[in-house]
C-alpha cells in the first residue's frame, strides 16, 4: 500500500530545509528497486529453502564454506548488475542540497557509493571486500571469480598464511566495525532529520539508531510502504518506496535528483 500524504512530505521537507546535519538510515529495501531482494525475501534458486540467517554466520561457513562462499559470490554477481535507481540519485541530490548528509547502511551491495554518495557508513561491511578466515589478512576482490552459476564454490586459499577466504561482511553474531559505529552513533545524537529507509528494523545492533536520534530532539522519518519495528519511533511515517518518496522530498526542496 503506498500512501504518501502530501502534508507529511512537506513537513519533512521543512525539517530537511533546517537541518544542519541529516542522517539517512538505509536497509535492505533501499535497494528493492534496484532488483535486489531484501534479505527477508523468500531467497530464488538454490537459496529458497534456506535461512538466510543460517547463511549468515561464521559457523555456517566452516561448516560448508563452498555453500557459503558461493552464495556470497553470486550475490556479488547479482549485485554488481544491479543499478541504483532514483532514490538513491535523490540521496546523492541531498548532498548537494544541505549542508551535510551521512548515510549509515545495513545494506553490503554498495549502491550507495556507486550512486555517488561520499559520506557512508557500511555497518555490515561489503560484499566487494573479501580477508581471510583466521587472521584476518586483506584479500584482493578483483581475485574472487564471479560465479557461471548460482551454487557452492569454493573460498580460495590466503597466499599468506593459508586459511579460506571469507566475504568482508559482519555477520550474525559478529561484532559491528568500531570506526562505522561511533561514526554512525555520533552522527545519530547530532543529526536534526533522520530518514530511516527500507529496514524492518529487526537487525541489532543497527536498530537503535532511530531511538538515539529520535531521543536527541531529532525528526525520525519512516520511509517504508509496509509498517516496521520501528514505525512506532517516527515522528512522521511516509508510506510509501524509497523510489517514490526521496525524488518527492528532492523536488520538494528544489532540486532535481
Ligand atoms: C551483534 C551482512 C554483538 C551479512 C547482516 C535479540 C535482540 C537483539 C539482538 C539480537 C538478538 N538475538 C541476536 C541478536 C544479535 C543479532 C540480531 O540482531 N539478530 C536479529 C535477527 C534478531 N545481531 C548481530 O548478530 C549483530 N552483531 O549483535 O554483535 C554480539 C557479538 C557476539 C554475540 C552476540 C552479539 C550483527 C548483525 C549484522 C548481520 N549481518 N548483513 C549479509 O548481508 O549476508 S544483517 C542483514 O539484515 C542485512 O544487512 C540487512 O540489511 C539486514 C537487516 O534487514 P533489513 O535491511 O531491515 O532488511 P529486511 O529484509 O529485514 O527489511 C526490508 C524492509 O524494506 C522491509 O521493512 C520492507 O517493508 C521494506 N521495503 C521493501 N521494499 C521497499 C522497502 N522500503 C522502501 N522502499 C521499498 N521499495
Amino acid at each position: 500500500m503506498t500512501d504518501i500524504d502530501p502534508g507529511s512530505l512537506d513537513r519533512v521537507a521543512g525539517a530537511l530545509a533546517r537541518a544542519r546535519l541529516v542522517v539517512v538510515a538505509t536497509g535492505a529495501g533501499m535497494s528493492r528497486e534496484s532488483g535486489i531482494p531484501t534479505f527477508r525475501d523468500a531467497l530464488t534458486g538454490l537459496w529458497a529453502r534456506l535461512d538466510p540467517e543460517e547463511l549468515a554466520t561464521a559457523d555456517a561457513f566452516r561448516r560448508a564454506p563452498a555453500r557459503v562462499f558461493g552464495w556470497y559470490a553470486w550475490r556479488r554477481k547479482v549485485v554488481r548488475a544491479a543499478v541504483p535507481h532514483a532514490g538513491y540519485d535523490a540521496v546523492v541530490a541531498l548532498e548537494r542540497l544541505l549542508p551535510q548528509v551521512v548515510v549509515v547502511t545495513q545494506n553490503v551491495d554498495g549502491l550507495h557509493r556507486r550512486a555517488g554518495s561520499r559520506q557512508v557508513l557500511e555497518l555490515h561491511g561489503s560484499l566487494e571486500r573479501f580477508r581471510c578466515l583466521d587472521a584476518g589478512h586483506p584479500f584482493p576482490a578483483e581475485a574472487v571469480a564471479e560465479p557461471v552459476e548460482d551454487g557452492p564454490v569454493d573460498p580460495p586459499a590466503c597466499a599468506r598464511c593459508g586459511s579460506p577466504i571469507r566475504p568482508g561482511v559482519v555477520w550474525f553474531g559478529e561484532m559491528l566495525p568500531e570506526w562505522e559505529v561511533t561514526a554512525a552513533w555520533e552522527a545519530a545524537a547530532r543529526c536534526g532529520v533522520m530518514l530511516v529507509v527500507g529496514t524492518s528494523g529487526l537487525v541489532h545492533p543497527a536498530a537503535t539508531l532511530p531511538r538515539i536520534a529520535r531521543e536527541a530532539g531529532a525528526m525520525v522519518v519512516e520511509v517504508n510502504p509496509e509498517p516496521s519495528e520501528l514505525s512506532s519511533l517516527a515522528t512522521v511515517v511516509c508510506r510509501g518506496s524509497a523510489g517514490a518518496v526521496l525524488p518527492a522530498l528532492v523536488a520538494r526542496l528544489g532540486g532535481a535528483a
